[in-house]
């Protein structure tokens, strides 16, 4: 390593590299101060301390936006930066001739993607991933772009055609705060936190205007709506009706002011709750009428008094638990809102019906009191997903342009960042797979990039040998045994097994994976998957349950009995449902596991994103409490890990790392080619192809021979470092010389850098004898 030739203690990076002492940093440094270097890809040598410091550098002067190459890393401001946002730099954007010699900005990446679909004769699909943890800045940033093509790809000739177009634009602008209102809440690491993944299609016709969208969604942390972890709260909209209701309404939902709810924990006011005539008004534009929309509430303020039942354990297995006394107006209030019979409602949340034997009897079991609660909360949680999804499709009929009408689309993707905290389960599973998927496409499509610039400097190497992350996915969806396919099991065998099986049973199918770990100082049953960005155990606990994610045939039996019009919707009568009892043994098993219903939405986007151009920008969060001006280095290391980019340095390191300017090189090395012979006798090197290969128009031509001497004198100085410890062989595969750059592996810096103390040292011995022969 370098520093062992320089004396350097700095600790390594991920990938075992040290950082560059001080001196050689300004050798191979920029051109332009961190502070002005636009790409980071031009930090030399990229390492994860260089890239460090020259986000720091940025964003302490509030350079938000910097490119890598074909990603953009954004960081957030955590302070309003209007200017940064103004209908003004969309439009210098857009009508610039080059917008990517424009400043970094994710409407650099807009225009470029917009570009890209018109100005192919076949017009090719685009995609654009917005990636990072959570509160990092993902659906600000999937905001913004949707506002940038509101305004650039609007400019429909006549009025009518502009009515419609603004029509569609607003509509399209509008689902926003709807999904959001519905599907994002409170949580401790983001006021605003989206509780679903969203892919979002902008579809444009043939002269580039925006004629509809459609959105996908997935994984509604749907939990949610019946517990919340301890200083976090429901999904807004419970918040907004509570707050925003008026006289009236609150009467009609039974909503008092100061009403308390076990579900609605800390009240207190953040912005987004407040905004319910924004959701409101939002829906009306996309044609939610306000009757519709006042049955919506009424159901949800029928769900929050749902959440105050309680039952008293009746202790008696055979007899059904009771109500409590205070919780009985809650009952009564929530079965009128829901517009649901009082006693099925009640029996249902009571009684489990069991058919069992040959003749398909059927038995009625009281649940105990926690049955009895989980029966409540599935409730609540079955209407709530039917309503979110319901509502999905309602803006997508909204918004979803006439087939016809459009023949090109950009695809935006707003997805849940890697996650590992001390519990992880089948969320955290299921969320870290997406990203392992996404970042496989990411890998290919970084590695395409990368030798593409190679192409251009004419350097022959190919990255064909390097290690994606198959060996993991093959581990979590791989077939015919994955982490996936044994939980799947488990659920059809429907069979009760223990979390400390379901590990055995992981760690002995899987235990020639080398990203399988195992815990053994873990007292609780998990396993560990090696990421590409980090170890994650997860519990093995719950995991088949959550998988099955059961809902009693009896609960939805009930609620197609309501009368309540909007939930005749999303319950309609289904004749074989209808005939459905909970099963016993093995004879009816959930068709569908969460898993497998996550994998098969998986590979659809992945089958998407494969026929589009992917752009790819990471955002980044400088700092876990949302304060302006702080970055704090170890909170942005961990997500540079987690979004992929150490791994894309890693990949730039398994070729060329260092690359240095023919004039910077031959300024630093012109001395080895000097003193050469007092090393060694003068080598004769190899051709090496790519210092063969000049460009006519690469340098004044007197650089020439110089580099090609300093090149000459390596094999000599391979020899004379040939000592033990001492650097490894510079060989012709380890140094090209492009057209415009130097690139060498490490190691052959390292040999350089080597054979320039000894020459300096020589030299320094020379002087100092001369000096004593003098004296
Ligand atoms: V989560 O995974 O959905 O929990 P996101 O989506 O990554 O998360 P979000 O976009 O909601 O984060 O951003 C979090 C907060 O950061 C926002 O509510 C803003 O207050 C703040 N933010 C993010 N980006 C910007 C920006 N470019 N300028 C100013 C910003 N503030
Ligand atoms: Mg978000």
């Amino acid at each position: 390593m370098l520093q062992q030739v320089n004396g350097h203690s700095s600790n390594p990076d991920a990938h075992g590299r040290k950082p560059l002492r001080e001196d050689l940093q300004e050798f191979l440094g920029q051109d332009a101060p961190l502070l002005l270097l636009d790409d980071l890809t031009k930090v030399n040598p990229v390492t994860l301390e260089t890239v460090l410091r020259c986000l720091q550098a940025r964003y302490m002067a509030d350079t938000f936006y910097t490119n890598a190459g074909c990603t953009l890393v954004a960081l957030n401001p955590f302070k309003p930066v209007p200017q940064l946002y103004s209908p003004e730099l969309m439009r210098q954007y857009h009508a610039a001739p080059q917008p990517q010699k424009l400043k970094p900005h994710i409407f650099g990446v807009g225009e470029q993607t917009y570009r890209n679909v018109k100005s192919l004769i076949e017009p090719v699909n685009q995609s654009i991933v917005v990636s990072g943890e959570s509160g990092a800045g993902k659906t600000w940033t999937s905001r913004c772009l949707m506002k940038f093509y509101a305004v650039v790809a609007a400019s429909p000739t006549s009025w009518e055609s502009h009515r419609i177009a603004e029509r569609i634009e607003q509509r399209i602008l509008n689902s926003n705060p709807v999904m959001e209102a519905f599907g994002n809440a409170c949580t401790l690491r983001n006021n605003n936190s989206s509780r679903f993944g969203k892919f979002i299609q902008l579809q444009l016709n043939r002269t580039q205007q925006m004629t509809g969208a459609a959105v996908q969604t997935y994984l509604l942390e749907k939990t949610r709506v019946a517990y919340q972890a301890s200083s976090e709260r429901n999904f807004h909209i419970f918040y907004q009706i509570c707050k925003g209701a008026n006289a009236d309404e609150r009467l009609q939902w039974h909503l008092p002011e100061g009403a308390a709810f076990s579900w609605l924990p800390n009240p207190e006011r953040t912005l987004e709750e407040d905004c319910f005539e924004v959701t409101r008004e939002a829906m009306l534009h996309l044609g939610i009428s306000a009757p519709t929309q006042n049955n919506i509430f009424k159901v949800l303020a029928g769900l929050l008094h749902l959440g105050n039942i309680r039952f008293a354990d009746s202790g008696d297995e055979a007899q059904p638990c009771q109500l409590m006394d205070d919780a009985k107006c809650s009952f009564r209030t929530s079965a009128s809102l829901l517009w649901l019979p009082e006693d099925p409602l009640l029996e249902t949340l009571q009684i489990r019906t069991i058919r069992a034997g040959r003749q398909q009897q059927v038995f009625r079991k009281p649940c105990s009191q926690a049955e009895c609660d989980t029966r409540r909360d599935c409730l609540a949680k079955l209407v709530y997903a039917r309503l979110f999804d319901w509502l999905v499709s309602v803006i997508n009929s909204s918004i979803c342009a006439d087939p016809n009408s459009w023949t090109t689309f950009i695809g935006l993707l707003d997805v849940y960042g890697f996650e590992s905290f001390p519990d992880n389960s089948l969320e955290q599973l299921c969320i870290n797979y997406a990203n392992e998927k996404l970042q496989q496409h990411f890998v290919a499509h970084y590695l395409r990039a990368q030798q593409e610039e190679y192409a251009v400097e004419g350097l022959e190497w190919s990255f064909v040998n390097y290690q994606d992350n198959q060996t993991c996915l093959d581990l979590i969806e791989g077939s015919p045994v994955s982490i996936c396919s044994l939980i799947n099991e488990e659920c059809r065998l429907n069979r009760p097994s223990s979390a400390a099986q379901l590990q055995t049973r992981i760690e002995s199918a899987l235990a020639g994976s080398p990203c399988l770990g195992h815990n053994k100082l873990s007292r609780e049953p998990s396993f560990i998957v090696v990421h590409y960005a980090g170890p994650v155990r997860y519990h093995t606990a719950g995991l088949v349950e959550k998988n099955k994610d059961p809902v009693p045939p009896e609960l939805t039996r009930l609620l197609q009995q309501s009368q309540d019009p909007l939930l005749k919707v999303l319950f309609p009568a289904d004749p074989e449902e209808t005939s459905q009892e909970e099963p016993s043994g093995q004879s009816r098993v959930p068709v569908l596991t969460v898993v497998s219903k996550f994998k098969a939405s998986l590979e659809q986007l992945l089958q998407v994103l494969h026929g589009t151009t992917p752009h790819y920008i990471r955002c980044i969060k400088p700092n876990g409490q949302g304060r302006a001006q702080t970055f704090l280095r170890e909170e942005v290391l961990s997500q540079l890990e987690a979004c992929g980019l150490v791994e894309t340095i890693h990949i730039s390191a398994a070729g060329f790392p260092i690359r240095v300017s023919h004039q910077n090189f031959v300024e630093r090395y012109e001395l080895l080619r000097r003193l050469r012979p007092r090393i060694s006798p003068a080598p004769h090197i190899p051709s090496d192809k790519g210092c063969s290969e000049w460009s006519p128009r690469a340098e004044a031509p007197t650089l020439q021979p110089l580099l090609q001497d300093i090149f000459h004198s390596l094999p000599a100085l391979t020899r004379a470092a040939a000592t033990p410890g001492g650097p490894a062989e510079a060989t012709p595969a380890s140094v090209h010389c492009g057209r415009t750059k130097v690139f060498m592996t490490d190691s052959t810096l390292e040999l350089l850098e080597h054979g320039r103390a000894q020459v300096l040292d020589q030299c320094a011995r020379c002087i100092q004898g001369g000096w004593r022969r003098h004296r």
